[in-house]
């Protein structure tokens, strides 16, 4: 890993430490540009089209429903499964917001209440690994919000079948209809409908550069469609002192770096953390990784960034903005107070952000690419609109009447006036 020494650097130098490899969009837009085309004419033989020329895959047909699917799991991924699905849905049941009403002026009643999107699509990446822990983390809160279809995209396998770990995820979550397909095609079949896949709302869950530039573009289409947020390659930083376990923060960094090899894995560490036993720990465990080859290339282009003291450390983490920020340092939730930029926070050596990816019970659907400085990750609030409400009463016109009146007078609004002028003659 390159390493820097924060009082060394001009703030330039600083700034563009906290740059993401560019992404170039213009020229993936038009790769995807004619297979949104493709899917929005033809619909269902479209996506059939692109599933067997970029998946190599002819599944019977494209949409199947879970629950008349059997699946073969053993008991220790089902207990698996089940215990994290608890989790999850215990964090996330406890996010389900209270009606809000407010009397702002005796009369004036103002109330917000939250209602499900009714349709919504999951991308669940398929790719170099299964991703079913992807789906607890979209399908619990959507089912939590009470969405009422919910629809799932994942490419198939080469037989055309889905992984049994999806299909019994979606059968607990009460999934509406799983569409065979990944990448751009998918994204396109959720956001106009097809015969077979109908038509969302919302498309939430990550993906590659397709998915996402498929998401951006439909967002902005006659398609109406909301999406979760922009995503980019997964990142941790992990800020580390003296207290910090070597091999802990090595195995932290690498845990980051398998999932491709533009994760971005950065260690801002103190300058008495021992970064020589932690570089070393680091050769180490990564020759020992099935994925090494991925996780090496991610290393490759990682970096180190020495800081003289903690408070140096989270004004970096802050500007850096990163997906994942793990605290090894000593009294680590002391620091919560401090951080003020990051999608999902792992407090202490006991905590590995493998927990929050899988079993705690946060959510792994988080801003990359510096977003978390403006968005939040996944959550209940994704599956939800809030709707505001008021009642006014007799008494509450003639106390906020006036005002009214008044504001609409000087954005000379004469209806708006008169729609209160009206009432209040009428109460004389
Ligand atoms: N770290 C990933 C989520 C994930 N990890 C899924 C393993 N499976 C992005 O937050
Ligand atoms: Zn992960």
């Amino acid at each position: 890993m390159k390493q820097y020494d924060i009082t060394k650097l001009t703030k330039e130098e600083i700034q563009d430490l906290c740059q993401r490899p560019k992404m170039d969009f213009i020229s993936i837009f038009s790769e995807v540009e004619p297979i949104i085309d493709k899917v929005r004419q033809k619909g269902d033989s479209g996506v059939s089209y692109y599933t067997k020329k970029f998946d190599g895959a002819s599944p019977d047909t494209i949409t199947v429903n879970p629950a008349d699917l059997s699946i073969n799991l053993t008991s220790s991924t089902r207990n698996a499964i089940d215990t994290a699905f608890e989790n999850i849905q215990r964090f996330h049941k406890g996010q389900l917001p209270q009606p809000l009403e407010v009397e702002t002026m005796p009369g004036v009643k103002c109330q917000r209440v939250s209602r499900p999107i009714e349709k919504v699509g999951l991308y669940v990446p398929g790719g170099t690994a299964i991703l079913p822990s992807t789906l607890m983390m979209l399908g619990i809160p959507a089912k939590l919000a009470g969405c009422k279809t919910i629809v799932t995209a994942t490419p198939p396998h080469k037989d055309g079948s889905i992984a049994d770990e999806i299909i019994y995820i979606a059968q607990k979550i009460g999934i509406t209809k799983i569409l065979k397909a990944g990448g751009a095609q998918a994204i396109a079949a959720m956001a106009y409908g097809t015969n077979t896949v109908p038509k969302v709302d919302k498309i939430l869950g990550p993906g590659n550069q397709y998915v996402t530039a498929a998401k951006m573009m439909l967002q902005n289409s006659e398609a109406q469609i909301a999406i979760d947020m922009p995503a980019g390659p997964s990142e941790v930083l992990v800020i580390a002192d003296e207290t910090a376990n070597p091999e802990f923060v090595a195995a932290d960094l690498l845990s980051q770096a398998e999932h491709g090899p533009d994760s971005q894995v950065v260690l801002v560490a103190t300058k008495d953390f021992d970064l020589g036993a932690c570089s070393t720990a680091l050769e180490e465990q990564l020759m020992r990784l099935p994925r090494k080859d991925v996780a090496q290339e991610a290393i490759n282009k990682s970096f180190t960034l020495i800081v003289n003291n903690l408070e140096q450390a989270f004004d970096f983490s802050n500007q850096y903005a990163p997906e994942h920020l793990i605290v090894q340092c000593e009294d680590a939730e002391q620091w919560q107070n401090s951080i003020y930029n990051a999608g999902s926070v792992f407090f202490g050596q006991w905590t590995p952000e493998s927990a929050g990816d899988y079993a705690s019970g946060t959510n792994h659907t988080l801003p990359t690419y510096g977003y978390a400085r403006m968005f939040s990750g996944v959550s209940v609030d994704s599956f939800l609109k809030q709707i505001t409400m008021q009642t006014i009463s007799r008494e509450g016109l003639q106390n906020i009447g006036p005002t009214i009146e008044k504001l609409a007078s000087l954005e000379e609004l004469e209806a708006h006036r008169r729609a209160v002028s009206i009432r209040l003659n009428n109460l004389k």
